[in-house]
């Protein structure tokens, strides 16, 4: 399905320190116009005006010609990188200063007739109060829309395979995630944040993380109508005396039948 690789060229550019002119010669031109690059995850044929962006860091830029592209901001934690491509779906990974250190080979998919895009966009849940050791804090650039999003989306026809994907989620502060080191709070934690199928309560996410994907029931789909589609986020489990809804951000949330 999708397919991400990251290449580190540590050993190649160990070799040309000491000798090999002419190679060095050809690294230094990709080095110039940046080493990251996206491709064609079929064909693995360069990808030219392809537009990644970092939402967080109001960063945006276009693939050159041969699919390269500079990634200069200033990366610390996690943040998602979000690649856009008319023709191919539309694609995030999340990076963080280890990741961005070294080059990015994404590769992207054409797009899948059978997948339907709900949306692009980034979005914040939550109140925008927030503890310095929450997975993300600080980074947060995206308009908060409150505790939860929620969508219409046309479904043409119910399937026993039929999946939502949300394609990046950063923020999430569950006891599964602070067990998993993608956060700093010592002392508290979140419900999980909810997904909601016409009403129907069919997920939880416990994790941050790229391409989760959640199955719809059958039953629960309305054929050639349009469905409701809810995210909520969780609320902080150690505050009491107030609500203190998890801030998370997602986005590229999709409909994949497999
Ligand atoms: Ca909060
Ligand atoms: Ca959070």
């Amino acid at each position: 399905m999708r397919k991400f690789l990251i290449l580190t060229f540590t050993f190649l550019f160990f070799n040309l320190t000491s000798n090999a002119a002419p190679l060095q010669a050809n690294i230094s031109k990709e080095g110039e116009s940046g080493i990251n690059k996206i491709v064609d995850s079929q064909t693995n044929q360069p990808i030219q005006g392809a537009r990644v962006t970092l939402p967080q860091k109001n960063y945006s830029t276009k693939t050159n010609s041969d699919g390269t592209f500079d990634l200069k901001a200033d990366i610390s934690g996690p943040t998602i990188l979000s690649v856009e491509k008319e023709g191919y779906n539309p694609f995030s990974l999340t990076v963080d200063e280890r990741i961005a250190s070294r080059p990015i080979i994404v590769g992207i998919e054409k797009t899948n007739p059978m997948n339907i895009t709900i949306d692009k966009d980034m979005f914040h849940l939550g109140d925008n109060n927030y503890s310095d050791a929450s997975a993300n804090a600080g980074e947060f650039r995206v308009k908060c829309v409150g505790p939860y999003y929620t969508k219409n989306v046309k479904i043409s026809q119910a399937t026993d395979s039929t999946y939502l994907v949300i394609g990046s989620i950063i923020g999430v502060d569950t006891k599964m995630a602070r067990s998993m080191g993608q956060n700093r709070i010592a002392n508290a934690y979140a419900s999980a944040p909810e997904i909601y199928f016409n009403g129907n309560k069919i997920a939880e996410i416990q994790l941050n993380g790229d391409g989760q994907s959640f199955k719809i029931p059958k039953n629960l789909i309305k054929s050639g109508q349009n469905n409701e589609i809810t995210i909520k986020t969780g609320k902080n489990l150690m505050q009491t005396s107030y609500i203190d809804y998890d801030d998370i951000e997602f986005m590229n949330l999709s409909i994949e039948t497999r």
